[in-house]
């Protein structure tokens, strides 16, 4: 897939563009729903909570529109300073927000509270600012509760819009479009319009592993995982990545290997799998697993690792 362009366009008075905003909760289905309205893979999924830990764009252009989705690391208590810089990436993602989408589980029973406060907090600063409410996962719900749900949202944040919806199922996502087009302002494109996204090749290479690591490994060894390209060549029949794979401890180190390194072989083949896909070619990917103790607390590792 050809990620950035540069080919330069003319547009019309009537050409609407704008940035906006999925925010919510960990798991609530953002970045399912960011991938089904840009229609590429460009977000990771897993079940597992604070998957997505950077601002990540998804481009959609028209040609009388181009919307900037950006999806952003679920809204947390920062426990770690890693929490601190994905939460960092939330604010400035609200920073320039045009539309702003909160994306909430219709089965959510945690607290919402901190992303109330947050969207209350935006819309006071910025007065332009559209609120869209997405109910996702109304395939897990019956008619009532979804009913329920929009009188309570209608309530508590009084949005421009609710839309009830399933991103996973694709139900309703037209209507998230149309919405989102309505609201958007007339603006030339930001983006050359065949740019899918302001990530680079090598952001997927680390997220396609980091995806393949979030679903092969129980509780701890995702989080204490990161994973950085040391060296990217793209020839015309292959791609060579030499990746490192960093774990905040020796024990980990072994657990994520697995016994005769069988572990580490899965993840291997299922990310060049994907890799595969997304560059549309051979690919052969090394993986050297380092120990880099306590990352998540060190602020120099954590910009070294693009926080
Ligand atoms: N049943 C159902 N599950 C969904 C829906 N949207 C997302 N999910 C699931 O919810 C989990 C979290 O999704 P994800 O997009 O990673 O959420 P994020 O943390 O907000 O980005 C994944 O297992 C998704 O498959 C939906 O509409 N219905
Ligand atoms: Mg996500």
């Amino acid at each position: 897939m050809d990620i950035q362009n540069t080919q330069i366009e003319n547009f019309s008075d009537s050409h609407k563009a704008g940035f906006v905003t999925l925010l919510g909760k960990p798991n609530s289905g953002k970045s399912t729903l960011m991938n089904a309205l840009v229609g590429e893979k460009l977000s990771i999924i897993t079940a597992k909570a604070q998957t997505t830990r950077h601002r990540i764009m998804g481009i959609l252009s028209g040609e009388d529109y181009q919307i900037v989705y950006s999806d952003t690391p679920g809204i947390i208590e920062p426990h770690y300073e890693l929490h601190k810089r994905m939460m960092r990436f939330v604010d400035k993602a609200l920073e320039d927000t045009d539309v702003l989408l909160f994306v909430t589980d219709i089965a959510e029973k945690h607290d919402e509270d901190d992303a109330i406060n947050l969207i209350l907090t935006q819309k006071a600063k910025n007065k332009g600012l559209t609120l869209i409410i997405l109910i996702n996962k109304i395939d897990l719900a019956d008619e009532q509760t979804v009913k329920d749900k929009i009188l309570y949202w209608q309530e508590k944040l009084n949005p421009e819009e609710i839309i009830p919806l399933s991103a996973l199922h694709g139900f309703n996502l037209d209507a998230v479009l149309e919405r989102v087009l309505q609201y958007l302002p007339l603006s030339p494109p930001y983006f050359p319009k065949d740019t899918l996204t302001n990530q680079s090749e090598r952001f997927f290479v680390r997220e396609i592993i980091r995806e393949k690591i979030f679903l092969g490994y129980a509780q701890e060894i995702p989080y204490c995982t990161e994973v950085t390209v040391l060296t990217f060549e793209d020839t015309p029949d292959i791609v060579r990545i030499l990746t490192e794979i960093h774990v905040e401890r020796k024990s980990q180190k072994g657990i994520l290997i697995g016994k005769g390194g069988e572990k580490i072989k899965q993840i291997g083949i299922a990310a060049r799998k994907d890799l595969e896909t997304f560059f549309g070619k051979h690919v052969y990917l090394e993986q050297h697993v380092r120990v880099a103790p306590d990352w998540r607390k060190k602020s120099g590792k954590l910009s070294n690792f693009g926080y």
